[in-house]
């Protein structure tokens, strides 16, 4: 929109959270411009002083927009649907919304953050097979609630904010070998996703901050 500065994301090539942002920024046609935040280099960027007075959390993504700074993905996500409605990425009728909310909380209150590299580095050696365990246990519910809702992506046809949490979770369950193959829906919509511009421009490996060997 003409007179608004382009939106600032603080984020990291590999975080499922900050790909999320970058999905919707993409689906949505928002120029933007990305601050790395490196969570590996020197213990992790994100637990500094300076980052921490960007979110509090010490986690990304966060999002200057519109003069405020906003953290948590789906709080930057509805904001930006309801400050920049098209594409929408809810469904008009209500039982589907409620059905991509539900899909959404799934797997960002249910699967993330048990994978999350903080609790990670507290779990210790355990971390790869602790991981596995609470993605897997996700999916077997999310694959249950997809073959219920989905049509060509989670819910019906029309892409949603739920397609945008799904696919940087097939991602993290990829690094974390966990076979996607026993999810016959979940790897569907996947792959049909990742066909998509917005869902390639906005991959981790191709993002200002990815690492050479590590670009596609
Ligand atoms: N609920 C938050 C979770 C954010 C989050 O867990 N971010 C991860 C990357 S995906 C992070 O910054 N991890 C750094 C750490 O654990 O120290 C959101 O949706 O934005």
């Amino acid at each position: 929109m003409a007179g608004r500065t382009k939106p600032v994301l603080h984020g990291y090539f590999r975080s499922s959270c900050t790909w999320r942002v970058r999905i919707a920024f993409a689906l949505k046609g928002i120029e933007y411009e990305q601050v790395p935040v490196n969570l590996i280099k020197d213990g992790g960027l994100q637990l500094t002083d300076e980052y921490k007075k960007v979110n509090p959390m010490q986690q990304v993504p966060a999002v200057t927009i519109d003069g405020m700074t906003l953290s948590q993905s789906l709080a930057i996500i509805q904001y930006i649907e309801e400050t920049r409605p098209d594409p929408a990425l809810l469904p008009v009728n209500p039982q589907k919304r409620a059905q991509v909310r539900m899909i959404c909380d799934l797997i960002v209150s249910g699967i993330q953050p048990l994978q999350n590299l903080y609790v990670l580095q507290k779990i210790g050696e355990d971390k790869v097979s602790w991981a596995q365990h609470f993605i897997t246990r996700g999916f077997v519910a999310l694959e249950s609630l997809l073959k219920q809702t989905a049509g060509k992506y989670c819910v019906g046809d029309e892409i949603s904010m739920a397609d945008i949490c799904l696919v940087p979770q097939v991602y993290n369950a990829e690094r974390f070998k966990v076979d996607v193959a026993q999810f016959p829906t979940i790897k569907r919509v996947n792959e049909t996703l990742l066909e998509i511009e917005a869902f390639k421009v906005s991959h981790p490996s191709c993002q200002p901050d990815t690492p050479a060997d590590l670009r596609a």
